[in-house]
């Protein structure tokens, strides 16, 4: 009787497919009574604060976690579930959270570092704790704005904590009551363990050596499997690659592997995250035939670290004469089993419509999606071309000076946002895009390059420089990636948060276990 609270928001999928994964059964909890009726509760959590104890609310479920909390019955809350055991969050000052612990949810206020926080860091240890029985030392992925304070009065929940700017809680556990900020179902082999731990009844204390001071943590630089998908002219759902966006050879859409089987390998030699895009999704919409879906569902069960997908999320009437919102076509995703979806075309029509008129209206999808998910769970994957110019005074567009002059020695140039995969160029540049993306609600940048696409030069390090300094989200600096040593130079030239690559996986030409190697070498923290 294992059950899963589900009240609606985010992906709940990854849950159930870790605990399967381990060999249990899990039911998803649909009243009141089975709250307080299962063996073990898993309370996962993703999204707004508020939207969470909303949904809490308007199910009658706070209740009976109250009462379940009171009982000791064992409960295991994942992510935003530990920040409802607070009183309140910054993130939704009018809405009251469980209350179980004293204290507010702050958010990240940081000069230097990305807000939000996505990746993988490390634990350290304040109690003992079956929890973690086995923990080889490794890193878990986190993805949150807002966090727990220390504070003296969590001291008797607090289990460990985790350094990002600031020192705050990562778990807690008291009795057989416990929660993590960071996601064990997105966290590989070692997040697996710790639901195992509090899957088996008859848990063994293994004592975890603690130092007296708690060590500082480290997170990791990311590394980015990306596959982008599409149909082939025999109708198949291929993994593709181009050379700047152009996909096929000898007039054949390149045929590089099937997307669930490449994504299990890419989990297995220790990808960080991976990607999907379906790169014809602009065209054929996502919800009429639905491929990439079972992609998703099919790669969830297997893939235990965090899923992106992209292609088509916007707007749409069918056939029918339906109207869908991008929000439903996210959220179609979002139960498949991605933990974030990337929008391309339309966040470039969204920032036009935008510096049009001047105004927030809340309907766009960065900020519908955003606002129900959490900006963690929007990525803007940007495709930009440069466009030379000889001086700056020759563009409106903001311009950098580069070491790589154009055709004609042009020693300027900006970066031109493109749509529908790099076919058409609008006017509007990288750094409008990112900034307004990010007023938004957009939570991390997914940065292409069609110059570098394909070419194995390494990464435009100069756009990332200029897309790095415009915003604070974070940044997956992708295109042009030839070798391990690249990796290295984008982590060691920028303070990009994670680097991907595509072509080099795919062709077997670089491992990722290469590459993270090659890190290790060159003192870049990695998982
Ligand atoms: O516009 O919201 O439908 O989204 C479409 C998505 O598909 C966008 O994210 C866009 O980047 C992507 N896309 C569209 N056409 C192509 C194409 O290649 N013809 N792929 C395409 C973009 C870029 C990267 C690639 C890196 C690394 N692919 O994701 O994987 O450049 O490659 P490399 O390491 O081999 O150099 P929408």
């Amino acid at each position: 009787m294992i059950k899963l609270l589900d009240y609606g928001a985010g992906n709940i999928r990854s849950v159930i497919n870790a605990v399967k994964q381990l060999g249990y059964e899990i039911d998803v909890v649909r009243t009141p009574q089975e709250i307080l009726s299962a063996d073990q509760l898993i309370f996962p959590g993703v999204g707004n604060f508020g939207v969470v104890m909303e949904r809490l609310n308007n199910n009658g479920f706070i209740e009976p976690l109250l009462q379940r909390i009171e009982g000791n019955k064992p409960l295991l809350g994942i992510c935003v579930a530990l920040q409802t055991f607070f009183e309140r969050s910054e993130e939704a000052p009018g809405k009251k959270g469980l209350g179980i612990i004293p204290g507010m949810i702050k958010k990240f206020d940081h000069k230097k570092l990305s807000v939000p926080q996505i990746g993988w860091n490390g634990i350290s240890f304040h109690k003992d704790s079956p929890l973690f029985s086995g923990y080889q030392g490794g890193k878990f992925y986190f993805v949150h704005s807002y966090y727990a304070e220390m504070a003296a009065n969590t001291s008797d929940w607090l289990l460990t904590s985790t350094d990002y700017g600031c020192k705050f809680v990562s778990s807690v556990e008291r009795g057989n009551i416990a929660a993590l900020q960071f996601h064990p179902e997105k966290s590989g082999q070692e997040g697996l363990q710790v639901l195992e731990n509090f899957l088996t009844k008859n848990r063994q204390t293994e004592r975890i050596q603690i130092s007296s001071t708690p060590k500082k943590t480290q997170r990791a630089k990311r590394v980015v499997a990306c596959l982008d998908v599409r149909s082939n002219d025999e109708g198949d759902l291929v993994v593709t690659k181009g050379d700047q966006y152009d996909v096929r050879e000898k007039g054949q859409v390149r045929n590089l592997g099937l997307p669930v089987s490449l994504a299990k390998r890419y989990y297995n030699e220790g990808a960080d995250e991976i990607t999907f895009l379906n790169i014809t999704g602009y065209r054929d919409f996502p919800l009429q035939d639905q491929p990439m879906l079972d992609v998703l569902k099919k790669t969830s069960e297997h893939v235990f670290v965090p899923l992106t997908i992209g292609g088509g999320i916007q707007e749409f009437t069918d056939s029918n004469g339906t109207y869908h919102q991008a929000l439903d076509v996210a959220s179609a995703y979002f139960r498949a089993g991605a933990d974030k979806v990337s929008l391309g075309s339309d966040a470039v029509y969204i920032v036009e419509k935008y510096f049009e008129n001047q105004e927030i209206t809340g309907k766009s999808s960065i900020e519908q999606i955003s606002a129900v998910y959490g900006a963690q769970a929007v990525v803007i994957s940007v495709d930009p071309r440069r466009v030379y110019v000889e001086g700056p005074e020759d563009t409106q567009h903001a311009v950098i000076r580069t070491e790589y002059p154009g055709p004609e020695g042009e020693e300027y140039c900006w970066y031109q946002c493109t749509v529908k995969g790099g076919r058409e160029g609008r006017d509007i540049d990288v750094i409008q895009l990112v900034t307004t993306c990010e007023l938004l609600g957009a939570g991390e940048i997914l940065l292409n390059c069609i110059d570098k696409d394909g070419t194995n030069s390494g990464f435009d390090i100069e756009l990332i420089t200029h897309v790095k300094e415009a915003v604070t989200i974070p940044i997956i600096a992708s295109s042009g990636a030839g070798s391990s040593r690249h990796f290295c130079d984008v982590f060691e030239k920028t303070d990009v948060e994670a680097a991907l690559a595509a072509g080099i996986f795919h062709r077997r030409e670089v491992s990722i276990e290469d590459v993270k190697k090659q890190m290790r070498r060159s003192l870049i923290e990695t998982r």
